[in-house]
C-alpha cells in the first residue's frame, strides 16, 4: 500500500488536497485539533468539496495528534502562525524518513518548523490555487491554479510527486523556491495592507498608484539585499499588473480583517521588516506601512502579530 498522506489542518487548502487525493484513491488520514473536533467530523462523515458547484463528500478518515499511528507523509495545511505548534504535536510520530510539505504564506513559519524537526526533510509550497469554508467540513474550489514545491536544502524531486499527478493537483518542482516565495511575499506586501488600509478592492489600487510604487522600490531593494534579485525583476510591473487582473477581487488579507480572523502579517510585511533590519536597510516606507497596519488591526480589536 502507498504511503498515506497526513494531512494536519482540515480548513481551506488542506480539504482541497484531502479530498483530491482521496478522490485519486490514495490513502488519507485528517489530523484534527482535539477530540471534539473529531467527533463533530466523525458526525458529518466526511469532507465536501465543491467544485464547478457539484458538492462531493469523502469519508477520510479523522483521528487526533495523539493516535499512535507513525507518520512518514505530513501536509501542513494551517495558518503560519499555527505550524509550528500544529507540527510540535505531532513531531514524536514523525519516522526517521519523515517528510512534510508546508503550505504556508509568506515566510518564517517554513524555518520555525524546520528547526522543530531536524530530522524530517521539509519540502515548501507557493500556491496560487483558491479555496474558502462555506461550512463545517465544506469547502469551495474558487480559483484553479497552481503548486510550487521545493526544497532549498536538497534539488532532488521527491517520488511522491506522482501522487499529486494521480490526484489532479497541478503542480511543478521548483529549483528555486525560496525566489517564489520571497516574490509572492513582495506581491503581498506591496497590494495586501493597502487593500485594507484603504479598504477597497485590489483594482482600487490603481488610485493609489505613488503609494505602490514607492513600496515595489523598497521592496526591491530588500530583495536585492537579502540575496534574492530574481525576485526583485520588475516587481512593480509585475503588482501592477497582478491589480488589474484582480481589480475585481478582495485581497486574502482584507478578507481576513473583514471576516475578524488573525491576519499572516507577521509573515509577510513583518517578515519584511525583519529581514531588513537585520541588514541594516532603512525602508522607511515599508515600516511605516507596517506600524499604520499595526495601528489598524488593533483599533478593529485584532491581534497585530
Ligand atoms: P484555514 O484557516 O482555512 O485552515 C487552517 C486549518 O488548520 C483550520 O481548520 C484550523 O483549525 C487548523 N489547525 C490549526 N491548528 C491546528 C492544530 N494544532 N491541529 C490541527 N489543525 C489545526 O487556512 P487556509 O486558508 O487553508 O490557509 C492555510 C495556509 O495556506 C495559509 O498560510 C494561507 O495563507 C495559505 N494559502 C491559502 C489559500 C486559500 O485559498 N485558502 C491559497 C494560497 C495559500
Ligand atoms: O495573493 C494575493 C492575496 O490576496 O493574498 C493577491 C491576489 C496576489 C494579492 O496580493
Amino acid at each position: 500500500m502507498s504511503t498515506p498522506w497526513h494531512i494536519l489542518g482540515a480548513g481551506s487548502l488542506g480539504t482541497l488536497w484531502a479530498t483530491r487525493l482521496a478522490r485519486a484513491g490514495l490513502p488519507v488520514r485528517l489530523i484534527l485539533r482535539d477530540a471534539q473536533r473529531l467527533q463533530s467530523y466523525q458526525a458529518f462523515g466526511g469532507l465536501t468539496l465543491v467544485e464547478h458547484g457539484e458538492a462531493n463528500t469523502y469519508a477520510i478518515p479523522g483521528e487526533t495528534a495523539d493516535s499512535p499511528e507513525p507518520i512518514r507523509r505530513l501536509l501542513v495545511a494551517c495558518k503560519a502562525y499555527d505550524a509550528v505548534s500544529a507540527v510540535a504535536r505531532v513531531a514524536h510520530r514523525l519516522a526517521p524518513d519523515a517528510e512534510l510539505i508546508l503550505l504556508q504564506n509568506g515566510l518564517g513559519s517554513q524555518e520555525a518548523v524546520a528547526a522543530r524537526v531536524p530530522h524530517a526533510r521539509c519540502i515548501c509550497a507557493s500556491s496560487t490555487e483558491g479555496a474558502f469554508r462555506d461550512g463545517d467540513w465544506r469547502v469551495v474550489f474558487a480559483g484553479h491554479g497552481y503548486t510550487w514545491l521545493g526544497d532549498a536544502a536538497h534539488p532532488v524531486a521527491p517520488i511522491w510527486l506522482e501522487d499529486l499527478d494521480a490526484a489532479q493537483i497541478p503542480h511543478e518542482w521548483s529549483t528555486d523556491i525560496l525566489t517564489r516565495l520571497w516574490r509572492k511575499l513582495a506581491l503581498n506586501c506591496a497590494i495586501n495592507p493597502l487593500t485594507v488600509l484603504h479598504d477597497c478592492r485590489n483594482g482600487g489600487l490603481q488610485q493609489h498608484q505613488c503609494e505602490v510604487a514607492t513600496l515595489c522600490a523598497e521592496l526591491s531593494d530588500l530583495l536585492e539585499r537579502c540575496g534574492q534579485p530574481a525576485a526583485a525583476q520588475n516587481l512593480q510591473q509585475e503588482v501592477e499588473r497582478v491589480i488589474q487582473a484582480t481589480a475585481a477581487n478582495f485581497s486574502s488579507m482584507y478578507q481576513d480583517v473583514a471576516n475578524q480572523r488573525r491576519t499572516e502579517i507577521s509573515y509577510l510585511l513583518g517578515h519584511a521588516c525583519k529581514v531588513a533590519a537585520r541588514h541594516g536597510l532603512k525602508l522607511a516606507h515599508l515600516n511605516q506601512l507596517q506600524q499604520r497596519l499595526i495601528s489598524h488591526l488593533q483599533r478593529l480589536g485584532l491581534p497585530s502579530d
